[in-house]
Protein backbone atom coordinates (compact mmCIF):
# COMPACT_ATOMS: atom_id res chain seq x y z
CA UNK A 1 0.00 0.00 0.00
CA UNK A 2 1.25 3.81 -1.03
CA UNK A 3 2.95 5.25 2.34
CA UNK A 4 1.99 8.93 2.34
CA UNK A 5 4.29 10.10 4.79
CA UNK A 6 2.48 13.85 4.85
CA UNK A 7 -1.40 13.06 4.52
CA UNK A 8 -3.26 15.83 3.18
CA UNK A 9 -6.48 15.01 5.47
CA UNK A 10 -7.27 11.63 6.61
CA UNK A 11 -6.73 7.50 5.42
CA UNK A 12 -10.02 7.75 3.35
CA UNK A 13 -9.16 10.56 1.52
CA UNK A 14 -5.60 9.10 0.97
CA UNK A 15 -7.50 6.14 -0.87
CA UNK A 16 -9.73 8.44 -2.35
CA UNK A 17 -6.76 10.39 -4.34
CA UNK A 18 -5.03 7.19 -5.37
CA UNK A 19 -8.02 5.86 -7.24
CA UNK A 20 -8.76 9.28 -8.57
CA UNK A 21 -4.89 9.05 -9.63
CA UNK A 22 -5.62 5.86 -11.26
CA UNK A 23 -8.09 6.93 -13.38
CA UNK A 24 -6.43 9.83 -14.26
CA UNK A 25 -3.23 8.67 -14.42
CA UNK A 26 -1.23 9.35 -18.21
CA UNK A 27 1.48 8.17 -19.70
CA UNK A 28 4.77 10.29 -18.13
CA UNK A 29 6.07 12.29 -21.11
CA UNK A 30 9.40 11.53 -20.59
CA UNK A 31 9.78 7.57 -19.95
CA UNK A 32 13.21 6.95 -20.54
CA UNK A 33 13.17 4.48 -24.15
CA UNK A 34 14.82 1.42 -21.71
CA UNK A 35 11.41 1.58 -20.04
CA UNK A 36 9.11 2.31 -22.70
CA UNK A 37 6.23 -0.37 -23.66
CA UNK A 38 7.03 -1.64 -26.69
CA UNK A 39 3.02 -1.15 -27.68
CA UNK A 40 2.73 2.39 -26.58
CA UNK A 41 0.03 4.29 -27.66
CA UNK A 42 0.99 6.92 -30.13
CA UNK A 43 -0.95 9.97 -28.23
CA UNK A 44 -1.55 10.89 -24.56
CA UNK A 45 -4.17 8.21 -24.20
CA UNK A 46 -4.65 7.61 -20.44
CA UNK A 47 -3.65 4.24 -19.12
CA UNK A 48 -4.13 2.89 -15.68
CA UNK A 49 -1.61 3.22 -12.63
CA UNK A 50 -0.61 -0.32 -13.20
CA UNK A 51 0.17 -0.04 -17.01
CA UNK A 52 2.59 2.40 -15.83
CA UNK A 53 4.26 0.73 -13.16
CA UNK A 54 4.58 -2.33 -15.23
CA UNK A 55 6.89 -0.08 -17.55
CA UNK A 56 9.02 0.01 -14.43
CA UNK A 57 9.66 -3.15 -13.72
CA UNK A 58 10.76 -4.46 -17.34
CA UNK A 59 14.49 -4.05 -15.56
CA UNK A 60 14.96 -6.64 -13.61
CA UNK A 61 16.46 -5.73 -9.93
CA UNK A 62 19.62 -5.28 -9.14
CA UNK A 63 21.67 -8.00 -7.23
CA UNK A 64 21.22 -7.73 -3.50
CA UNK A 65 24.88 -7.48 -1.45
CA UNK A 66 25.11 -10.76 0.72
CA UNK A 67 22.43 -10.87 3.05
CA UNK A 68 19.72 -8.67 3.24
CA UNK A 69 20.78 -5.10 1.90
CA UNK A 70 20.86 -3.85 -1.54
CA UNK A 71 23.49 -1.40 -0.92
CA UNK A 72 26.34 -1.14 1.37
CA UNK A 73 26.05 0.74 4.56
CA UNK A 74 26.43 4.96 4.31
CA UNK A 75 29.27 4.58 6.92
CA UNK A 76 31.07 2.73 3.93
CA UNK A 77 30.73 5.61 1.70
CA UNK A 78 31.21 8.31 3.93
CA UNK A 79 27.22 9.13 2.68
CA UNK A 80 26.38 12.10 5.61
CA UNK A 81 22.70 13.37 4.97
CA UNK A 82 23.07 16.92 3.88
CA UNK A 83 19.97 17.60 6.82
CA UNK A 84 22.52 15.82 9.29
CA UNK A 85 24.84 18.75 8.71
CA UNK A 86 23.03 22.07 9.52
CA UNK A 87 22.03 23.12 13.05
CA UNK A 88 18.96 25.37 13.53
CA UNK A 89 16.63 24.25 11.24
CA UNK A 90 14.65 20.87 11.20
CA UNK A 91 14.99 18.42 8.64
CA UNK A 92 12.83 15.59 8.18
CA UNK A 93 13.57 12.42 6.21
CA UNK A 94 10.76 11.42 4.60
CA UNK A 95 12.55 8.12 2.96
CA UNK A 96 15.21 6.88 5.32
CA UNK A 97 15.76 3.47 3.36
CA UNK A 98 19.26 2.37 4.96
CA UNK A 99 19.25 -0.93 3.07
CA UNK A 100 19.10 0.78 -0.50
CA UNK A 101 21.20 3.44 0.86
CA UNK A 102 18.39 6.06 -0.69
CA UNK A 103 16.82 9.09 1.24
CA UNK A 104 14.61 11.76 0.55
CA UNK A 105 14.62 14.72 3.44
CA UNK A 106 12.66 17.98 3.36
CA UNK A 107 12.65 21.24 5.08
CA UNK A 108 9.74 23.80 5.30
CA UNK A 109 9.98 27.27 4.23
CA UNK A 110 12.85 28.99 6.06
CA UNK A 111 13.38 32.04 4.03
CA UNK A 112 9.89 33.57 4.29
CA UNK A 113 7.03 34.51 2.13
CA UNK A 114 8.29 38.04 0.42
CA UNK A 115 11.69 36.68 0.00
CA UNK A 116 10.13 33.74 -1.76
CA UNK A 117 7.95 36.16 -3.69
CA UNK A 118 10.71 38.38 -4.90
CA UNK A 119 12.64 35.35 -6.07
CA UNK A 120 9.98 33.69 -7.54
CA UNK A 121 9.23 36.82 -9.61
CA UNK A 122 13.15 37.52 -10.61
CA UNK A 123 13.28 33.71 -11.55
CA UNK A 124 9.96 34.06 -13.65
CA UNK A 125 11.25 36.91 -15.81
CA UNK A 126 14.99 35.82 -15.50
CA UNK A 127 14.36 32.80 -17.34
CA UNK A 128 14.69 31.95 -20.90
CA UNK A 129 11.97 28.74 -20.44
CA UNK A 130 11.62 26.42 -23.37
CA UNK A 131 8.74 24.31 -23.91
CA UNK A 132 10.21 21.04 -26.07
CA UNK A 133 8.22 18.50 -27.85
CA UNK A 134 7.97 15.08 -26.82
CA UNK A 135 6.78 12.21 -29.12
CA UNK A 136 3.37 12.60 -27.27
CA UNK A 137 3.56 16.83 -27.42
CA UNK A 138 4.77 19.51 -25.78
CA UNK A 139 6.19 18.49 -22.37
CA UNK A 140 3.62 19.53 -20.00
CA UNK A 141 5.87 22.60 -18.37
CA UNK A 142 8.30 24.64 -18.96
CA UNK A 143 12.21 24.17 -18.25
CA UNK A 144 15.10 25.70 -18.79
CA UNK A 145 18.83 23.94 -17.61
CA UNK A 146 21.41 26.27 -16.21
CA UNK A 147 25.10 25.32 -16.10
CA UNK A 148 28.48 26.65 -13.79
CA UNK A 149 31.13 27.68 -16.04
CA UNK A 150 32.82 24.29 -14.73
CA UNK A 151 30.10 22.42 -16.37
CA UNK A 152 28.37 23.41 -19.48
CA UNK A 153 26.90 20.63 -21.31
CA UNK A 154 23.29 20.13 -22.73
CA UNK A 155 20.64 18.03 -20.65
CA UNK A 156 19.29 14.89 -22.81
CA UNK A 157 16.67 13.42 -21.57
CA UNK A 158 13.65 11.47 -22.65
CA UNK A 159 14.72 12.20 -26.45
CA UNK A 160 14.63 15.81 -25.63
CA UNK A 161 17.76 17.84 -25.25
CA UNK A 162 17.46 20.95 -23.74
CA UNK A 163 20.56 23.56 -24.03
CA UNK A 164 22.64 24.66 -21.19
CA UNK A 165 22.51 28.54 -20.19
CA UNK A 166 25.70 29.83 -17.95
CA UNK A 167 24.22 30.06 -14.03
CA UNK A 168 23.10 34.32 -14.28
CA UNK A 169 24.25 36.56 -11.49
CA UNK A 170 20.68 36.17 -9.55
CA UNK A 171 21.38 32.27 -9.31
CA UNK A 172 24.89 32.51 -7.66
CA UNK A 173 22.99 35.10 -5.24
CA UNK A 174 20.08 32.59 -4.92
CA UNK A 175 22.50 29.73 -3.88
CA UNK A 176 24.12 31.85 -1.22
CA UNK A 177 20.99 32.07 0.08
CA UNK A 178 19.23 28.30 -0.26
CA UNK A 179 22.45 26.18 0.16
CA UNK A 180 23.49 26.82 3.62
CA UNK A 181 20.33 25.37 4.34
CA UNK A 182 21.89 22.42 3.04
CA UNK A 183 25.20 22.64 5.11
CA UNK A 184 26.98 24.08 1.83
CA UNK A 185 28.71 27.30 2.54
CA UNK A 186 31.34 27.66 -0.09
CA UNK A 187 30.51 28.58 -3.11
CA UNK A 188 33.08 25.96 -4.69
CA UNK A 189 30.49 22.67 -2.67
CA UNK A 190 27.81 24.19 -4.43
CA UNK A 191 26.04 22.24 -6.81
CA UNK A 192 27.31 22.95 -10.65
CA UNK A 193 23.95 22.51 -12.17
CA UNK A 194 20.31 22.97 -12.19
CA UNK A 195 16.96 22.03 -13.91
CA UNK A 196 14.13 24.70 -13.78
CA UNK A 197 10.30 24.06 -14.48
CA UNK A 198 7.95 26.13 -14.58
CA UNK A 199 4.13 24.46 -13.81
CA UNK A 200 1.35 27.25 -14.51
CA UNK A 201 -1.75 24.88 -13.68
CA UNK A 202 -2.96 22.09 -12.68
CA UNK A 203 -2.58 20.47 -15.79
CA UNK A 204 0.72 20.93 -15.66
CA UNK A 205 3.15 18.06 -14.18
CA UNK A 206 6.16 15.80 -14.67
CA UNK A 207 6.07 12.34 -14.87
CA UNK A 208 7.36 9.07 -13.40
CA UNK A 209 11.08 9.67 -13.67
CA UNK A 210 14.64 9.11 -12.24
CA UNK A 211 17.86 11.44 -12.82
CA UNK A 212 19.43 9.33 -13.65
CA UNK A 213 21.46 10.35 -16.54
CA UNK A 214 24.82 9.75 -17.11
CA UNK A 215 25.74 13.19 -16.10
CA UNK A 216 24.50 12.28 -12.57
CA UNK A 217 26.08 8.68 -12.28
CA UNK A 218 23.17 8.64 -9.70
CA UNK A 219 22.73 4.41 -10.58
CA UNK A 220 26.67 3.89 -9.52
CA UNK A 221 27.38 6.10 -6.61
CA UNK A 222 25.66 8.62 -4.25
CA UNK A 223 23.68 11.71 -5.36
CA UNK A 224 22.80 14.47 -4.12
CA UNK A 225 19.92 16.51 -5.53
CA UNK A 226 18.74 19.49 -4.12
CA UNK A 227 15.35 21.04 -4.52
CA UNK A 228 13.59 24.53 -3.73
CA UNK A 229 9.63 25.25 -4.73
CA UNK A 230 8.44 28.79 -5.02
CA UNK A 231 4.95 29.43 -5.56
CA UNK A 232 2.04 26.65 -6.07
CA UNK A 233 2.18 23.92 -3.47
CA UNK A 234 2.38 20.44 -5.21
CA UNK A 235 2.63 17.01 -4.42
CA UNK A 236 5.90 15.16 -5.21
CA UNK A 237 5.89 11.29 -4.79
CA UNK A 238 8.17 9.00 -4.63
CA UNK A 239 8.10 4.82 -5.48
CA UNK A 240 10.18 2.14 -5.43
CA UNK A 241 11.54 0.42 -8.12
CA UNK A 242 11.23 -3.14 -7.24
CA UNK A 243 9.16 -3.22 -3.87
CA UNK A 244 9.66 -6.44 -1.64
CA UNK A 245 6.18 -8.32 -0.52
CA UNK A 246 4.67 -6.09 2.40
CA UNK A 247 6.34 -2.98 1.89
CA UNK A 248 5.47 0.40 1.45
CA UNK A 249 5.62 1.43 -2.28
CA UNK A 250 6.77 4.60 -1.14
CA UNK A 251 6.16 8.29 0.17
CA UNK A 252 4.34 11.47 -0.79
CA UNK A 253 5.48 14.97 0.41
CA UNK A 254 3.52 18.29 -0.15
CA UNK A 255 6.25 21.03 -1.96
CA UNK A 256 4.96 24.32 -0.45
CA UNK A 257 6.43 27.77 -1.35
CA UNK A 258 9.83 28.04 -0.15
CA UNK A 259 9.93 24.61 0.62
CA UNK A 260 13.87 22.57 0.20
CA UNK A 261 13.27 18.95 -0.68
CA UNK A 262 16.66 16.89 -1.01
CA UNK A 263 16.88 13.07 -2.72
CA UNK A 264 20.22 11.68 -1.62
CA UNK A 265 22.64 8.51 -1.81
CA UNK A 266 21.21 6.12 -4.16
CA UNK A 267 17.63 7.28 -4.69
CA UNK A 268 17.89 7.81 -8.13
CA UNK A 269 18.57 4.22 -8.78
CA UNK A 270 15.79 2.52 -6.20
CA UNK A 271 12.85 5.19 -6.79
CA UNK A 272 10.83 7.08 -9.54
CA UNK A 273 9.42 10.68 -8.46
CA UNK A 274 7.05 12.50 -10.17
CA UNK A 275 4.64 15.55 -9.61
CA UNK A 276 0.94 14.24 -10.65
CA UNK A 277 -1.24 16.60 -12.35
CA UNK A 278 -3.63 18.49 -9.62
CA UNK A 279 -7.37 17.80 -9.41
CA UNK A 280 -8.34 21.37 -7.86
CA UNK A 281 -6.92 25.33 -9.46
CA UNK A 282 -3.62 25.53 -8.24
CA UNK A 283 -1.58 28.58 -9.34
CA UNK A 284 1.73 28.81 -10.76
CA UNK A 285 4.58 27.06 -9.42
CA UNK A 286 8.38 27.01 -10.11
CA UNK A 287 10.73 24.37 -9.13
CA UNK A 288 14.69 24.63 -9.45
CA UNK A 289 16.53 21.64 -9.19
CA UNK A 290 20.04 21.46 -8.08
CA UNK A 291 23.08 18.93 -8.96
CA UNK A 292 26.28 17.56 -9.82
CA UNK A 293 27.69 17.04 -12.49
CA UNK A 294 29.56 13.70 -12.06
CA UNK A 295 30.22 12.88 -15.58
CA UNK A 296 30.45 15.60 -17.86
CA UNK A 297 30.67 14.34 -21.76
CA UNK A 298 33.75 14.60 -24.12
CA UNK A 299 34.14 18.27 -24.92
CA UNK A 300 33.28 17.26 -28.47
CA UNK A 301 29.36 15.95 -27.50
CA UNK A 302 28.59 18.63 -25.81
CA UNK A 303 26.66 21.70 -27.07
CA UNK A 304 27.49 25.39 -26.96
CA UNK A 305 25.66 27.59 -24.16
CA UNK A 306 22.84 30.18 -25.15
CA UNK A 307 23.35 33.93 -24.70
CA UNK A 308 21.89 34.43 -20.87
O1 LIG B 1 9.02 19.91 -9.63
C1 LIG B 1 9.52 19.11 -8.86
O2 LIG B 1 9.37 19.18 -7.64
C2 LIG B 1 10.30 17.92 -9.39
C3 LIG B 1 11.09 18.21 -10.62
C4 LIG B 1 11.81 17.00 -11.11
O3 LIG B 1 11.44 15.89 -10.82
C5 LIG B 1 12.99 17.14 -11.96
O4 LIG B 1 13.36 18.25 -12.34
O5 LIG B 1 13.59 16.09 -12.29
Amino acid sequence: MKHFAQSRTTLADAIAQLKAARARCVIPEEVPAKRQKTDEPESTETVTKETERAWKHEEPPPPKLAGTDWEEPRTKTNLQLMGENVTGVEWRYFIKDESRRSFAGHLSNPFGKTTCASWFAKIRVGTKWTQPSTRWGPMPRKTAWMVAPSSVCAYEYGGMTVQPTPYPAWMIELMKEVMPYCGLKELNEMPDSCNLNLYEDKTQMVGWHADDEDLFQGKFQDCRIISLSLGATRQFELELNWPEEGESLGASQQLADGDLCTMEGMTQKHYMHRVPEEEGPVGQRINLTWRWIAKLPRASERNKPQAA
